[in-house]
């Protein structure tokens, strides 16, 4: 794998370089804020979405034009779990497209240095071997239930690419795990796993409910990485690395989500049955990351699914009443 040694000037974020964090107010997009202004970066462009909607092609154009941004974060996206994915397929392709393409070809034409580009696991081949390696990419055919956003990702990567071979720009793709944390979705039909799991137990805790049901047969396997880890990985990503593959960011650990949900239920101190509906699928049976190649760049997680749980319960509680 090759670190290109672009110009040092256009390859380092300094304190004052301009930075766009697009999805500054979602999950991930507010833990890659809150990491840069921890390594001191000042120079922050923040957006809410009713300052500049994304897909709003003009929009973007007449932004990019004006704040010239030298450093882009791409964490905005269209993102839920497994049955928002199914509900809302259009929305979830449409969406992801528009938001990828606006700020991809508009950081080409303002000459940004650098754009992160953020993927999602779900891009993987449903029955790649695991752990899954960055080139297992298009070598199998998609989980069905989440295949418009993982085409829309694949796009974006694709993009991504596209556009440094083309127009010599330095736009890389990185590809985190299952992510959750502070500042998710915790909405229990369209959330991800954890904080759908998370407001479960802790209503029926609350409402001295006996059993909780859950989706699925509780045996596939997902890896989990708390949303702080990726900023800092992220944040790395765009210090060091300039290769044109997209690079896998993760634990390199995965939990069966029975094992899961009783580590949750534990946190949340819900004392009462857990139900599986089968009806509902499982999606992808695994999908853990190979991640020896950002391993070897020199980055690591720290935070375990035991601590980061606690974490975001408490979040949950300060905030989500
Ligand atoms: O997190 P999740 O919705 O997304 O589901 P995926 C993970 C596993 O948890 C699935 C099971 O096997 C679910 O069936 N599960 C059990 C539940 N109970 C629940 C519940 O109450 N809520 C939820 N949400 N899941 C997503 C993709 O797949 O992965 C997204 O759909 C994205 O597009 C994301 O790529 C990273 O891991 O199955």
């Amino acid at each position: 794998m090759q670190i290109l040694n672009s110009q040092k000037e256009n390859r380092h974020m300094d304190k004052k370089s301009k930075i766009f964090v697009a999805g500054h107010t979602g999950l991930v997009g507010s833990a890659i804020t809150r990491e840069l202004e921890a390594q001191g970066y000042t120079n922050l462009i923040l957006k809410q979405h009713k300052e500049l909607d994304l897909m709003d092609r003009l929009a973007v154009s007449d932004f990019f034009q004006k704040e010239k941004p030298e450093f882009v974060f791409l964490a905005a996206a269209k993102v839920g779990g497994i049955m928002a994915n199914q509900t809302y397929p259009a929305d979830f392709i449409y969406q992801n497209l528009m938001i990828e393409s606006n700020v991809i070809h508009e950081s080409y034409r303002s000459k940004v240095k650098k754009l992160l580009f953020l993927g999602s696991s779900c891009i993987y081949p449903k029955l790649a071997s695991q752990p899954i390696k960055e080139e297992s990419l298009l070598t199998g055919l998609l989980e069905e239930t989440n295949k418009p956003y993982a085409i829309a990702k694949i796009a974006g990567i694709v993009m991504c690419e596209s556009y440094n071979r083309q127009y010599g720009t330095n736009f890389i793709s990185a590809m985190p795990t299952n992510i959750y944390g502070t500042h998710d979705n915790f909405d229990p039909e369209t959330a991800h796993v954890i904080p759908a799991l998370i407001k479960k137990f802790h209503d029926a805790k609350q409402a001295g409910i006996k059993s909780v049901t859950l989706w699925g047969t509780g045996t596939p396997r997902r890896e989990f990485l708390f949303v702080d880890d990726l900023a800092s990985a992220c944040v790395f990503l765009m210090d060091v690395y300039d290769g044109k593959e997209a690079i896998n960011i993760g634990t390199g650990e995965d939990i069966r989500i029975e094992e899961l949900a009783e580590l949750i239920k534990k946190e949340v101190g819900f004392k009462g049955d857990i139900k599986w509906d089968e009806s509902i699928p499982d999606g992808t049976p695994q999908k853990i990351l190979d991640v020896s190649r950002i391993h070897t760049l020199g980055w690591k997680h720290k935070i375990s699914p035991e601590e980061g749980i606690k974490k975001t319960y408490v979040w949950y509680l300060k905030n989500m009443k």
